[in-house]
């Protein structure tokens, strides 16, 4: 199964797998051995894209550009200790999303050496350290028997695009063999550092994250035949399924507090995204947004009632959607009377309006610096640029002053991406 979102599209990677790995657990290297540099930071001090519009320099510092070497980056994260990102990239040899960790200096935001995580094959994505920083979650589809059938395929369509000169769309399969797997990024002294195998059912499980606590973990699965959201203790056991919806429902992460999930859902309008927030059991399901578009990759902000997301307007057909970050307060309250009454949105603040795709926000573990996958800089800049990470600071007190209160009546539908 598979489909074409249109255009986006990174926590949704998936792929396939096997390969070099014989069996389902472990066979691979420690994370320090499978080591494979990616080429030395070309541009260390790539950075400053001056192209800031006045409503991003409003809210945010001129971006600087962390991931360079490959010729695609994104999707990132913090680790608690804002020590390090992880991530996923295409390597320049291989044609699938390999994910890597690189040290992170929050004080001097710069390119720096990636070391590869995954097994070096198959289709990975979503990557997530444990809050102790001790292990790496991703998803991948390196154990597909059919993973060199795979490989020829993906290299024979990027020959033809090449030679063709097409950009095709980005392409999100629910890749069949799709199991996520925890890895040591602290291996001790003789012990097995390989990869530990935490599904093993048929079907794509991926977009995986960790509770709070580090106890649980979220993930998406289709192993009933419909994308859902499930919660697993860390261990992989005592699965429980959280939503039950026709259409695709994914991308969860629990809010700070792991009281509410934030996810989004197709389920009103095929891939026309929302972003949808519940209870950690799964009860009291509410939308956040709503109105013509797509929303998506929503992030809870670590100490403020903010939850940021991307949206585009997909209102015109003959435009280019533009793909852009809004942040909404919220209010939070799970013991309200009525559940669903117990979560509130604002009226979303747009915070970026740059040409190029701004997709895929992360907050850092304090708050004050933002992480997201954009299409900047670089020859041509905007659309012509390849998606990296880019990071910028927050203007806390600019985005508190022009956010409006949950309070305040929204008139008309909650409105997501509307053009500036
Ligand atoms: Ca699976
Ligand atoms: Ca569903
Ligand atoms: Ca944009």
């Amino acid at each position: 199964m598979s489909k074409t979102f249109n255009r986006l599209f990174f926590r949704f990677a998936a792929g396939v797998v096997a390969a070099a790995v014989s069996g389902p657990t472990c066979l691979l290297p420690p994370a320090s051995v499978a080591a494979e540099p990616a080429p030395a930071p070309a541009n260390a001090s790539s950075a400053v894209d001056d192209g800031l519009s006045a409503v991003e320099r409003q809210f945010l510092t001129p971006p600087v550009q962390v991931t360079v070497g490959m010729p695609k980056a994104g999707e990132g994260y913090f680790s608690s200790d804002a020590r390090r990102i992880c991530y996923q990239a295409v390597p320049t040899d291989y044609p699938f999303y390999q994910i890597f960790v690189q040290p992170f200096d929050a004080a001097a935001p710069r390119p720096a050496m990636p070391v590869r995580i995954s097994t070096g094959r198959g289709r990975t994505t979503c990557s997530w350290f444990a809050p102790d920083g001790t292990r790496l979650l991703f998803a991948s589809s390196h154990l597909d028997p059919q993973l060199d059938a795979t490989e020829s395929a993906a290299r024979a369509q990027a020959e033809e695009d090449r030679k063709t000169g097409r950009r095709r769309r980005y392409q999100w399969d629910f890749d069949p063999h799709t199991d996520i797997f925890v890895t040591s990024l602290q291996p001790a002294a003789g012990e097995g550092t390989g990869l530990v195998q935490l599904t093993h059912e048929p079907g794509y499980d991926a977009e995986c994250s960790f509770s709070p606590d580090g106890s649980q973990i979220l993930f998406v699965s289709d192993r009933d035949g419909d994308p859902d959201i499930y919660v697993m203790d860390a261990d992989g056991r005592n699965v429980r399924q959280l939503t039950n919806e026709p259409g695709y429902d994914g991308g969860p992460f629990f809010s700070p507090d792991g009281r509410f999930i934030a996810y989004r859902t197709d389920r009103l309008e095929k891939d026309m995204l929302q972003i949808h927030v519940m209870k950690a059991d799964g009860s009291g399901d509410m939308p956040i947004t709503s109105g013509q578009g797509v929303r998506w990759a929503p992030y809870w902000h670590p100490t403020k009632p903010w939850l940021i997301w991307t949206g585009a307007d997909h209102s015109d057909p003959t435009k280019r959607p533009n793909y852009d970050l809004w942040i909404a307060r919220y209010s939070a309250n799970e013991d309200a009377p009525d559940g669903r009454a117990g979560f509130k949105a604002g009226t979303p603040l747009r915070i970026t309006d740059h040409e190029g795709a701004d997709v895929l926000p992360a907050f850092s573990p304090d708050g004050t610096l933002l992480m997201w996958t954009a299409s900047r800089g670089g020859e041509g800049g905007g659309r012509a640029a390849t998606s990296q990470l880019w990071v910028s600071q927050i203007n806390a007190a600019a985005i508190d002053a022009a956010l409006k209160p949950v309070e305040e009546p929204v008139e008309g539908p909650v409105e997501g991406a509307s053009q500036p």
